[in-house]
């Protein structure tokens, strides 16, 4: 039996890494054995591929699921990192989905704004995420490829082209500094809607990787680079740290969450645990709910939005009709 790392996910096999840094096709034996990208496995050699005969238990397992039948997930993981863009304007209801869905397996997230660059709907979508600052979310706002220059100086003030290369030359390495000291050591693994640059992002820290991106020249709608699968690269030598790239998504069930479990999966819910009159209050219509008693459209740190209420109410009602 050999042991191994599972860096590749593609449907019908995945690809496992050997100790030695080898890679191997592997295929699951049976349903049991059905493994994600992450999972440590052992591996049976079988000509020049290999059969998983075992997966070591999981420290952890990130749900992302799409809908009843396509479903993918990653183990073992230490941080997410959830990015979103100026363009196009982000779902909120998917970034809070996603953020329950990290809370639900105890990994941190840490939510990305990309496309500094197109400042106005950047501004707008930072103003947007002020809430999520205020439940302790870090927000790291980026511009991983940015079209035009990210700080741009007063027309009336041209400067010589060298200058304002060497600037842009001097922010991407302030970037990519900024991210790999996020990512230092750790296993991250990096969520999306389609589009947003999680591609990008990987091709920045590791130019060699040369993942095809989305480009605007390669027809929108063709979908030709877009990730199609989950991969596991390596940001180091030593093997200490790795960064997990995964296809786009629309929806995000939550459906393997407990519906009573919600709002302890939501920081300005959850602060108000266990001060409601009943034990088994579902903050919905309740006398004396804390969390009913707290709502309020006010910038505080102890308000709960109607809007998140609202977003709350909307997946337990969808929890209470859940077939799982
Ligand atoms: N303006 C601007 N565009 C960017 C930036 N970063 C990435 N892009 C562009 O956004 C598009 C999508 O980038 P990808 O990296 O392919 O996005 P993705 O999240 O991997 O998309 P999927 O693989 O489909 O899930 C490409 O055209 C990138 O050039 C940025 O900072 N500013
Ligand atoms: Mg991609
Ligand atoms: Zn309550």
């Amino acid at each position: 039996m050999n042991s191994g790392l599972v860096v590749g996910s593609h449907g019908h096999h995945v690809v496992v890494e050997t100790p030695a840094g080898e890679r191997v096709i592997c295929h699951a034996r049976g349903k049991k054995n059905q493994c994600v990208v992450g999972d440590r496995v052992q591996w049976q050699a079988s000509k020049d591929e290999g059969t998983i005969e075992k997966i070591e238990s999981r420290r952890n397992l990130l749900y992302r699921q799409d809908d009843i039948r396509s479903k993918q997930f990653a183990a073992n993981l230490d941080l997410v990192l959830f990015v979103l863009a100026a363009e196009p304007v982000f779902s909120e209801s998917q970034l809070a989905r996603a953020l329950i869905s990290c809370e639900a397996a105890k990994i941190t997230p840490v939510i990305v704004l990309n496309k500094a660059d197109l400042t106005v709907p950047f501004n707008d979508a930072m103003l947007r995420l002020a809430p999520y600052k205020r439940m302790g979310y870090d927000v790291l706002g980026l511009a991983i490829k940015p079209t035009r220059p990210v700080r741009t100086e007063p027309a009336e003030v041209p400067r010589p082209t060298n200058q304002g290369l060497r600037q842009a030359q001097s922010e991407r390495i302030e970037v990519v500094e900024q991210l790999l000291q996020v990512l230092q050591g750790k296993t991250t693994f990096v969520m999306g809607a389609s589009g947003v640059g999680k591609s990008s992002l990987i091709n920045l820290l590791l130019p060699d990787a040369e993942i095809a991106t989305r480009e605007i020249s390669t027809a929108l709608n063709s979908g030709k680079h877009t990730t199609t699968t989950t991969s596991w690269f390596w940001l180091d030598e030593s093997k200490k740290s790795a960064i997990i790239d995964s296809p786009g998504f629309q929806e995000f069930g939550l459906h393997h969450v407990d519906k009573m479990h919600l709002a302890k999966l939501m920081p300005d819910f959850a602060q108000y645990d266990g001060e409601c009159r009943f034990y088994n209050c579902t903050h919905l219509h309740e006398p004396q709910c804390a969390v009913l008693a707290n709502l309020s459209d006010e910038p505080m740190d102890t308000a709960i939005h109607p809007s998140r209420h609202a977003f709350y109410a909307r997946v337990f009602e969808e929890l209470s009709q859940s077939k799982f």
